[in-house]
This record gives structure tokens, C-alpha cells and sequence, in this order.
């Protein structure tokens, strides 16, 4: 559970660390499912529907950006997310009726595996209430070496930055000048296995390279109020959807509590994420393909 504090401390900062966020079995299973899927990994020399490849990639060195929907790919992910204290964590920051919107698990290869620009997800995904956020559940030990998350405290309450390249198009980062990115007051998330950040979905965060010896393995599952209804970007894909689909989709997605066709609008500063980067496949895609200039070659 989560203590009156530990909530006012979200409130205030837009951000959370909580341990033990699963039990030594969840995150024992959790561990062997991703170790398997990496070494499948070995067999594939593009990026496909499951993995996004990084720079130097093998069959006898698995480099690795990421392993895309993980709860897509075995159901440890999906069964963890609805019955464990991560669960427990989300009622008391969304409310009863919570829906993932997605999941992904950022396994940052070691030497140099790609560092995430600073941005706000809700750069990425406005909605038309701001009770969304991401929960980083850490599968291996996160130290300053392997490229841990960092935050901006207290940037969920200020502006949407603008996150766009010199052309004005969208780079899925904001520029490392902007005087409204307060580098002096990063904080960085590291923590045992096991343990996990919370991030507001306005809350400017980003992570620096890996520069261990070790995978940097971080499941993020995205997660929000149920009356928080997409205006555009990735989530929104359920708005093409035919009626019925949509309907049943609003169910599959529930982490608790029920779908509402009730969305609740509440006046936030908003950007949409347009003109697309060339690639927008993943932020790492949108970040390079859109030329990004990056915070952390800045600060060296
Ligand atoms: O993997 C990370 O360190 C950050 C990931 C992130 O912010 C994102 O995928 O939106």
C-alpha cells in the first residue's frame, strides 16, 4: 500500500519510487520469461513485430532497444500487471477503473545501449484528462551506470514543452536549450530488482546511455484512468476501429474497475505530435529518424 505521504509526494513531484512492487516469485518469473525472449532474440537480424534491434545486433551478441507489447508476448507480463502490488498502486494514484493503454520493456544493451531524449509522454499521447502515467517495474538491479530514468520534479505541473526539430517536426524530444527544462534539478530513479518508478504522464523525464557491462532492463507499463479518452497520437489507434471492436477493446485493456463512455475533459495544455518524425515506429525511431538533438551528449 501506499501511504498518505507517498501519495502527496506524487502529487507534488510527479514522480514515485516504491520497492518490492512484486513478490521474489513474480519477479523470478518475470526474469526467466525476458531472459528467453532475448536469447530467441539471437535468430532474428531485422526488426520485426516483437523486437527493436539496436546498433549491432548478432546472433552471438543480442543488442537490444527494446521488446515491444510484452504482455502481448507471454502472459507472466499481463498476470503481474492485474494481481500484484503494482495493481494496489494504481487504484490509489488512478482510481478504481484503470485501463493499460500499452507496455513495452526497454532492455537498453549494455556498452552504450541507446539513451531515451528528455521528454513528456504527453508530448506523445495528450488526452482529454491528464490522469495517465507509466510505471517502470525494474528486472534487473538500475544503477547510474546502466542508464537509469531520470526526472524533472514538479514538471507535470508546469507547460508542454515543445518536443520538434529545427523544421518544426516532431522529434519526440525537446531541444536541451529550452529554458523551461530545468537540468539542475534532475533526479535520478536507481533501485534492486524489483523495485519500480512511477511517472507522471506530463512529467519531463529521459535516461543517459548504458554504459555497464549489464542489460538495463526496465518494464514500463502505461496505464490511466479509465475516463481518459486519446485525442491523438499511438492510442488513439482504437478510434479507427469498427464499433464493436472498440467496445471490446475498451474491455480487454481494463486493469481494474470498467470501461466508461462517460470521458471527462478537463482544460491541460496541449500539442499534438504533428508533422510525424520519418520513422515513428518507437520513441528511439522518432528520436533519431526526426534528429533529435540529444541532452546528454550536452551534458557530456
Ligand atoms: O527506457 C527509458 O529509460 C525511458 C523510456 C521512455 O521514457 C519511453 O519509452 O517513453
Amino acid at each position: 500500500m501506499l501511504s498518505t505521504d507517498d501519495v502527496a509526494f506524487y502529487r507534488e513531484n510527479g514522480y514515485l519510487m516504491v520497492e518490492n512492487a512484486v513478490t521474489p516469485a513474480q519477479l523470478d518469473a518475470l526474469q526467466r520469461v525476458t531472459h528467453d525472449l532475448i536469447e530467441k532474440s539471437r535468430a532474428i537480424t531485422e526488426s520485426n513485430d516483437i523486437y527493436d534491434l539496436d546498433d549491432g545486433h548478432s546472433a552471438a551478441n543480442p543488442r537490444l532497444t527494446r521488446i515491444k507489447l510484452p504482455h502481448k508476448q507471454h502472459p507472466v507480463y499481463q498476470e503481474t500487471l492485474v494481481n500484484s502490488r503494482i495493481t494496489t498502486v494504481l487504484k490509489t494514484l488512478l482510481g478504481p477503473n484503470v485501463a493499460l493503454s500499452t507496455a513495452k520493456l526497454n532492455t537498453k544493451a549494455p556498452g552504450g545501449g541507446a539513451a531515451v531524449e528528455w521528454h513528456q509522454d504527453w508530448a506523445f499521447y495528450p488526452h482529454t484528462n491528464d490522469d495517465l502515467l507509466a510505471v517502470g517495474l525494474m528486472l534487473g538491479d538500475v544503477d547510474e551506470a546502466n542508464g537509469p530514468l531520470q526526472v524533472i520534479p514538479g514538471s507535470h505541473k508546469g507547460p508542454v514543452l515543445a518536443h520538434t526539430n529545427a523544421d518544426g517536426v516532431f522529434c519526440g524530444a525537446v531541444d536541451p536549450s529550452d529554458p523551461d527544462f530545468h537540468k539542475d534539478k534532475i533526479v535520478t530513479l536507481t533501485g534492486k530488482a524489483g523495485s519500480m518508478t512511477v511517472h507522471h504522464v506530463r512529467t519531463l523525464h529521459g535516461s543517459a546511455p548504458n554504459m555497464s557491462d549489464r542489460n538495463r532492463l526496465i518494464l514500463f507499463y502505461e496505464c490511466l484512468a479509465a475516463d481518459a479518452w486519446p485525442l491523438v497520437g499511438g492510442a488513439s489507434y482504437y478510434q479507427r476501429l469498427p464499433q464493436r471492436e472498440l467496445w471490446e477493446d475498451l474491455h480487454t485493456r481494463m486493469i481494474c474497475g470498467q470501461p466508461t463512455t462517460q470521458p471527462r475533459v478537463e482544460a491541460n495544455p496541449v500539442r499534438v505530435p504533428l508533422p510525424p518524425a520519418p520513422d515513428a515506429g518507437s520513441i528511439f525511431k522518432t528520436q533519431k529518424s526526426g534528429g533529435a538533438r540529444s541532452a546528454f551528449a550536452m551534458m557530456g
